[in-house]
């Protein structure tokens, strides 16, 4: 398998869950110039990561998607919910809060000019949308609390969605630790060791938000 990612971006997540699996895999971290260009561009035409490449050559991108197609065809590796389990549904709600809600909370933080035509506005674009991460992350932390993790009593590829976004909030006013429960899950990732041997593959420390 191939996944195509990106320093501290929510491609981490499958980079994570790949090692969590602990099947043979090869990741080619892109940056912003090279998701754009022609020979990617041809694997992923919407120019972003994550992609997935599986044995068979079979092409996947949208993250919520992968991570799915990762729980179905590692069913001996505990990373989500089996179809029937009493949590399927529950796996399936996070993976589409988090690529569907979440995510694209954040964009005009990052991402300003693509929000406005004024580019003397872009300080505006990147303030607002701290008021909706604010409102996810709030929801998010209500549901953990008194559990460990999103979904039924183990980590799950909800988790590592999770962890990948989450670390974007470190670079935000709001200190993430007024999530307790957030930053309590986060904690326990960035101690387990796939996520550090992660890290050390990238480059990149845990809670470093993406580049501003
Ligand atoms: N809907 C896609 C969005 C993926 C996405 O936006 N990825 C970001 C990194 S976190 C990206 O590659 N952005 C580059 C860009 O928007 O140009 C998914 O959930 O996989």
């Amino acid at each position: 398998m191939k996944l195509y990612s990106a320093p501290g971006t929510c491609a981490t997540a499958m980079h994570i869950v790949l090692e969590w699996i602990g099947k043979p895999y090869e990741v080619e971290q892109l940056d912003f110039v090279s998701m754009k260009a022609e020979p990617y561009l041809k694997i992923n035409p919407a120019g972003v990561v994550p992609t997935l490449v599986n044995d068979d050559n079979i092409v996947m991108t949208e993250g919520g998607a992968i991570l799915q197609y990762l729980v179905d065809s590692n069913p001996d590796a505990n990373i989500g919910p089996q179809m029937g389990d009493k949590d399927r549904q529950e796996l399936y709600r996070w993976l589409v809060f988090i690529s569907g809600t979440l995510h694209p909370y954040f964009w005009p933080h990052f991402l300003p000019m693509r929000f406005t035509t004024d580019e003397n506005g872009y300080d505006a674009v990147k303030a607002a949308p701290h008021i909706l991460v604010d409102k996810a992350f709030t929801l998010i932390d209500n549901h953990l609390k008194g559990r460990d993790w999103l979904v039924g009593e183990d980590k799950s590829v909800a988790d590592a969605f999770l962890y990948a976004m989450a670390q974007w909030g470190y670079g935000l006013e709001k200190p993430m630790t007024d999530y307790k429960n957030i930053h309590a899950l986060m904690l326990r990732l960035s101690a387990d060791p796939s996520v550090i041997k992660v890290h050390n593959a990238i480059g990149t420390k845990a809670y470093a938000p993406l580049a501003k």
